[in-house]
């Protein structure tokens, strides 16, 4: 089943849908009384931490750049996911409507490569890890995007919004016949705002990171790719600009102006992104619409590592969360104990995943359904306070993770006689960290 949406964006561009893949089923989330505080989040633009508020009247918008689906769905991948899941549980509490959007970048060198390697059909693959990663986010309870989008079924609306870029000219096509197409940085009076980084970095992690500094005929050796001309063996789609496929940057631009708008309140996703993932798309969308900036913040989740390296398909050292909550050495780990472990670290620290991340999560999981499954505790409505004052500070896990800890040791050790206590402080916990004590 396919969902059919419309944007002004599209319509601009004289294509009149997108198809939309299916995302994945909501969990519960209770109602809190009263109101939860307005958010503040750090903004890589602006080394800052800032209140991010949508406009008046208009509803909360988040893109976040998902998966490239070859392995899914690794501690990393899960972690990013949920800072971004957080921040829609406090706009959510703070009464704003939220319209997220979220990718998968299903065409990719690094997708073709594996299913090369492993003699699979490459659309296979990435359906097979889609439908994984949606199974993960359901039992961890991330609240899903009204749109996850693949970048196949958006090509017709990229390739439509390269031409405009080419024909404002900020773009240009490479003369020595493979069809490539790459962007102008210099066409963005702006680029580099995003990131802060400087030359010499940003010429490494581009060459690290799917760009091609070296390659000779570009105007600047930073100008990202846009349309990559058919090659013989690679899947490619018709297209008046000639027959290819988009380059990673432009997808994720595109996507997000069809269905969110010219401007978004959170441009998310790992700090891996931050250059030249993000730069680039900024650049793209803001030469594309004239509206600066293209995210009101840009929001940087840190790396999950496993011993001592950030844990990568192309290092493959990994932890799957499906093998986690599966059969697992004869035991399943409950995902509210994987949820847990998660967010005792703060989402924009670098951090280790071990075993004893794992049994604290796991320790604590069962603490908390102790005093939750009490008669009585101390008073509920201080510790909602706590939790939404907490999450709001730039999504203060462990500081909120502290406070419910605090009023689970007093609950089990027989303070505070409210009876309504322990059902408002699991709604609480559920609510704002997504973390189903009662399950
Ligand atoms: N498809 C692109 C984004 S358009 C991509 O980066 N895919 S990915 O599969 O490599 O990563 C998916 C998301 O998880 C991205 O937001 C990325 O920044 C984040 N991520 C990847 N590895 C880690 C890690 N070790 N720790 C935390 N987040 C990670
Ligand atoms: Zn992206």
């Amino acid at each position: 089943m396919t969902h059919v949406a419309s944007g002004a964006a599209a319509a601009r561009a004289g294509v009149d849908k997108v198809e939309i893949m299916d995302s994945w089923l909501a969990p519960r989330l209770p109602r809190l009384p009263g109101s939860g505080a307005e958010l503040r989040l750090h903004d890589t633009a602006a080394d800052a931490r800032r209140l991010v508020v949508p406009s008046p009247g208009e509803p909360a918008t988040m893109y976040v750049c998902g998966i490239t689906p070859y392995d899914a769905t690794h501690l990393g991948h899960a972690a990013t996911m949920m800072a971004f899941d957080l921040i829609y549980r406090v706009w959510a509490d703070a009464g704003h409507e939220v319209r997220y959007v979220q990718n998968v970048t299903d065409i990719d060198d690094p997708l073709l490569e594996r299913a090369e390697r492993d003699a699979e059909d490459w659309v296979v693959l990435a359906m097979r890890e889609t439908a994984l990663f949606r199974e993960d986010m359901e039992k961890l309870r991330l609240l899903p995007p009204q749109h996850y989008v693949g970048v196949v079924e958006s090509i017709p609306q990229i390739a439509s919004q390269i031409e405009r870029l080419l024909d404002m000219g900020a773009a240009y096509r490479l003369d020595d016949g493979a069809g490539d197409v790459y962007f102008d940085i210099a066409s963005s009076e702006h680029f580099g705002y995003e990131s802060g980084y400087d030359r010499d970095l940003m010429l490494r992690l581009s060459a690290e990171r799917g760009g091609d500094p070296e390659r000779a005929g570009k105007r600047d050796q930073l100008d990202p790719l846009l349309w990559r001309g058919a090659r013989p063996g690679e899947p490619a789609w018709p297209a008046s600009l000639g027959p290819g496929r988009p380059g990673w940057h432009i997808e994720c631009a595109v996507i997000a102006l069809e269905l969110l708008g010219d401007q978004v309140d959170v441009q998310g996703g790992g700090n891996d992104l931050i250059f030249p993932h993000h730069e680039c798309s900024a650049a793209h969308a803001e030469v594309l619409t004239g509206a600066r900036p293209f995210a009101r913040a840009y929001v940087h989740a840190g790396m999950i590592g496993l011993r001592g390296e950030k844990m990568s398909k192309s290092r493959g050292n990994l932890v799957f969360v499906s093998r986690l909550r599966g059969d697992q050495r004869g035991e399943k780990v409950d995902p509210m104990a994987i949820r847990l472990a998660l967010l005792a670290g703060h989402y924009r620290a670098d951090r280790e995943w071990t075993d004893d991340v794992l049994k604290v999560g796991q320790q604590r999981l069962a603490l908390w359904r102790d005093a939750m499954g009490l008669g009585a505790g101390p008073d509920g409505a201080a510790l909602t306070a706590a939790l939404r004052e907490r999450l709001a500070d730039d999504l203060d896990t462990p500081g909120a993770l502290a406070a419910v800890d605090g009023w689970v040791a007093d609950a089990l050790a027989g303070k505070g006689e409210d009876p309504g206590a322990p059902r408002l402080v699991a709604d609480a916990v559920d609510a704002l960290l997504g973390v189903d004590v009662l399950l």
